[in-house]
């Protein structure tokens, strides 16, 4: 078998989504996610002018062989373009190998581990009424892990916290919108916002959040110290993790679990969190961290120091992203959790999929390959809209993380 063609499809219904379809003579095609938030035309770019050209011809059954000429045969190595665009390619041939085989891709990384995959939702609210009631409806949905996210008394702005009557999206249209940002109020409100979980909805329920890289290594201490009553399945993202060892501070303060790795795009973000057990949870998702080839690595790394998954699933991992992190979840033995935000109905219908969601838990579906398509007819009718994800200031207008 051999690739013959490969393409690019830009698409916005709703949010922008970058695919690549790589085809085959044999009439097999196979999909890959490589959208980055912000940054699609770039991956777009190094896809047709530099990453397409060279694997016409190639076997799609190569897949360790292409990602090691896509990655040291660059020269340049890692980074979110290259690695997204690396991981398009890497989900396109597991699909078409699938597809080839007729067999879902999970048979492919080992096979069943599991019935179902634990999916964990978001809910938010401007004050902490609003973030119970969306718990709740959550809970009725059959979710039995939640992520909970609230504003903020005193800031108008607050990560995860969507605009009234809306779905939560980061990215917004148009050119980068301004968020503001105090650490001090955010350290005395989550530990409230929690205990008043914890007391409306008992035990049973995990509870997740995301600090989104907001504070220094010994505030995520005080903070998941102060959690600890409140028994979170994670803090997510505590600290920005360039420095790594900025965890073992974090570690030493705190006994609430620590997730991180959504932004990594290599194994080596992680090789010194993993091996020195500074974390529970590995973020990474397929299409950001160069597809499953190098994911699978992450994760049998991450099974010998207690490190279990836990992959990034917000709206910007296209339907394609989503079925490849799901035939992952099913097949590894160290899968801790499933980020779910649901599609719109209008990216559902441009990528119609097997995956499914069912009281709390996902399934990959049994269709051969990544089960997902891409239907390029109703794409061509959401053109590419420019969009960025906010910046933030602290109140001093000092430009911070967001
Ligand atoms: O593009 C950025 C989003 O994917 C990110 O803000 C979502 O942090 C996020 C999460 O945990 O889903
Ligand atoms: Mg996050």
């Amino acid at each position: 078998m051999k690739i013959t063609r490969a393409s690019v499809n830009i698409t916005s219904p709703g949010r922008n989504f970058v695919t690549l379809k790589i085809e085959t003579g044999e009439g097999i095609y196979g999909l890959g996610d490589s959208t980055l938030n912000g940054r699609e035309l770039a991956v777009a770019s190094y896809l047709s002018d530099h990453v397409i050209p060279c694997i016409i011809g190639r076997d799609p059954f190569e897949t360790e062989d292409i990602w090691q000429y896509l990655y040291r045969g660059a020269y340049w190595r890692r980074g979110p373009v290259t690695m997204a665009a690396i991981g398009a390619v890497d989900l396109a041939l597991w699909d078409i190998k699938g597809k080839a085989l007729n067999t879902p891709v999970y048979n492919l990384l080992g096979g069943k581990c599991r019935e179902g995959v634990l999916a964990y939702a978001h809910a938010n609210g401007k004050d902490i009424d609003h973030a119970l009631e969306d718990v709740a409806r959550h809970r009725e949905m059959g979710y039995k892990a939640i992520r909970v996210q609230s504003g903020i008394p005193g800031l108008a702005t607050t990560y995860g916290i969507a605009r009234s009557g809306e779905k939560y999206e980061p990215a917004e249209r148009g050119l980068p919108s301004e968020c503001e940002w105090a650490t001090e109020p955010y350290l005395r409100h989550v530990p409230k916002l929690f205990a008043r979980v914890r007391q409306v909805f008992g035990e049973e329920l995990h509870l997740l959040h995301d600090c989104h890289h907001r504070l220094t290594p010994i505030e995520a201490g005080r903070l998941g110290k102060e959690l600890e009553p409140f028994h979170l399945f994670w803090l997510e993202d505590p600290a920005p993790a360039e420095l790594q060892q900025g965890f073992k501070v974090i570690r030493e303060h705190t006994t609430t679990p620590i997730a991180v790795g959504e932004v990594f795009n290599s194994i080596w973000d992680a090789h010194d969190l993993i091996r020195n057990q500074w974390i529970d949870y590995i973020r990474m998702t397929p299409s950001h961290a160069g597809g499953l080839t190098q994911l699978k690595k992450v994760a049998d790394f991450g099974a010998l120091y207690h490190v279990r998954t836990g992959c990034h699933g917000a709206t910007d991992m296209s339907p394609v992203c989503m079925a490849a992190a799901l035939h992952f979840d099913t097949a590894i033995h160290n899968f801790g959790i499933q980020e779910r935000v649901p599609h719109s109905e209008e990216t559902d219908a441009v990528f119609p999929h097997h995956y499914t969601f069912k009281d709390g838990l996902m399934l990959a579906g049994e269709a051969p390959g990544l089960g997902v398509d891409l239907d390029e007819a109703l794409a061509a009718k959401y053109p590419y809209q420019r969009a960025y994800l906010p910046i933030n200031r602290k109140l001093d207008g000092t430009l911070t993380d967001w």
